[in-house]
């Protein structure tokens, strides 16, 4: 089959599928930097373990060990990703040099992050932001929460120090930047007091915000977890803290829901339209648990073609969802990882994109379920990878079953070479 009839096949469905593309090829989403050398980053000894509840397995030869190669690594995904993509940096990967040597995460400028304003600038993209409240030897294991002044003190000071650097990254670059906050901050075993880490961590927050920013540009975001290793028992950031912290402070503040951080029965495509009920933006971190946060590879699964449904059904590609994706995979080619990832993030949007949602929800809304249901498995053998191959070569990507090889020469050719 062509595209032309796989075209001719959604239209008589009332769906035009060149308008789903142009509409898709507007939307960003945020590549995560940290799938391309297991979240260690450039600040910190790189041969300590990732501390703060998260972590990576597998030991898959080529892990980027600089800036440079990271953001080679970077190159070839992007080379192979349709749409319209920013990179989503974490504080941990300023780059030092001669000229602006190493400071520590409280004292971080601008100026450490001008090579990613540059490589992001050559290639015409955005960034977004996290301050990073992890693998650091001033976690005391806590941060924001902690009860220890000098802690607190410290990460309050990144706090603001990353608020400044995201304003930077969006004046530079010209796109809002989207600036995420999240602690690992919690316990193993049954904590006796459960509300002093959360009256602290809420006004370690309030005075992060208190730092001046143009809430158009940056967007801070505040990210819940429901338990991570080593904190299994309580974690101060909970889902209900994270949201309450947002309603209540929503002129300076939006939630960032991680699909990877509920209970494995709860769906994050459900909480979307729940979500923008009451807020005029959300942020999403797009990953795929496997019985817990294990921040897998993104496929193609019904997860993920749920959520997004769920931002294009509600406007989202708008702007006012802010997808970025959250995963990282040690034990397969990093570069094959992020790519997955991403051109599965993407195919699910197009997926949305060419479903016939306002159809479908007549049906919903005329009590017709019997002929919903019916359309609605009808969708599931439509000829979607024509359309896809469609949108990959009008983005000038390789198309489905084209990509990997290139992968594999890369591997061959430079990654195989860090040793
Ligand atoms: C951890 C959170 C968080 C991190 C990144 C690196 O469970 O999902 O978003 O993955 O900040
Ligand atoms: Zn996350």
């Amino acid at each position: 089959m062509s595209y032309q009839e796989a075209r001719e096949r959604y239209a008589a469905l009332g769906v035009d599928t060149d308008e789903a593309m142009k509409r898709l090829v507007e939307a960003p989403v945020s590549l995560h930097c940290w799938q391309g050398d297991d979240v260690r980053g450039f600040d910190t000894d790189p041969t300590k373990p990732l501390t703060g509840g998260i972590q990576t397995t597998g030991n898959y030869p080529g892990r980027a060990r600089t800036p440079q190669e990271l953001m080679e690594d970077l190159d070839v995904v992007l080379s192979l990703c349709p749409g319209k993509k920013k990179i989503n940096l974490h504080a941990s990967y300023a780059i030092f040099d001669e000229e602006n040597p190493w400071v520590d995460r409280d004292r971080l400028e601008p100026r450490h992050f001008k090579k990613w304003v540059d490589f992001c600038r050559a290639r015409g993209l955005g960034a977004d932001f996290n301050p990073t409240f992890f693998s650091h030897p001033k976690c005391d294991p806590l941060t924001l929460s902690s009860p220890h002044e000098q802690t607190r003190r410290f990460f309050i000071e990144h706090g603001k120090a990353c608020i400044r650097i995201a304003s930077y990254l969006a004046r530079e670059l010209g796109q809002p930047c989207v600036m995420n906050i999240w602690t690992g901050d919690g316990f193993k075993d049954i904590p006796a007091d459960r509300m002093g880490p959360r009256v602290r961590y809420r006004e370690a927050l309030d005075e992060i915000l208190s730092e001046p920013f143009d809430f158009e540009w940056v967007k801070p975001c505040i990210e819940s977890k429901v338990f991570g290793i080593g904190v299994e028992a309580y974690t101060v950031g909970s889902a209900e803290f994270a949201l309450s912290y947002a309603a209540m402070n929503r002129d300076r503040c939006i939630p960032l829901m991680d699909n990877g951080h509920y209970h494995p029965t709860e769906m994050v495509s459900d909480k979307i339209p729940a979500l923008l009920a009451f807020f005029p933006e959300i942020a999403l971190h797009v990953t795929r648990p496997i019985r817990w946060d294990s921040d897998h590879v993104v496929l193609f699964d019904d997860e993920t073609r749920e959520i997004c449904k769920e931002i294009v059904r509600c406007g989202g590609l708008d702007g006012s969802v802010k997808i970025a994706l959250d995963y990282f995979d040690a034990s397969i080619n990093r570069v094959s990882a992020w790519t997955v990832g991403l051109r599965n993030t993407q195919k699910a949007l197009l997926h949305a994109l060419v479903t016939p949602n306002e159809a479908f929800s007549r049906l919903q809304d005329e009590g017709r379920f019997t002929e919903l249901m019916v359309r609605q498995e009808e969708m599931k053998t439509m000829p979607f990878g024509e359309i896809w191959d469609e949108y990959c070569r009008r983005c000038g990507v390789p198309v489905e079953g084209a990509w990997f090889e290139r992968v594999m020469a890369y591997e061959r050719d430079v990654l195989a070479k860090r040793v």
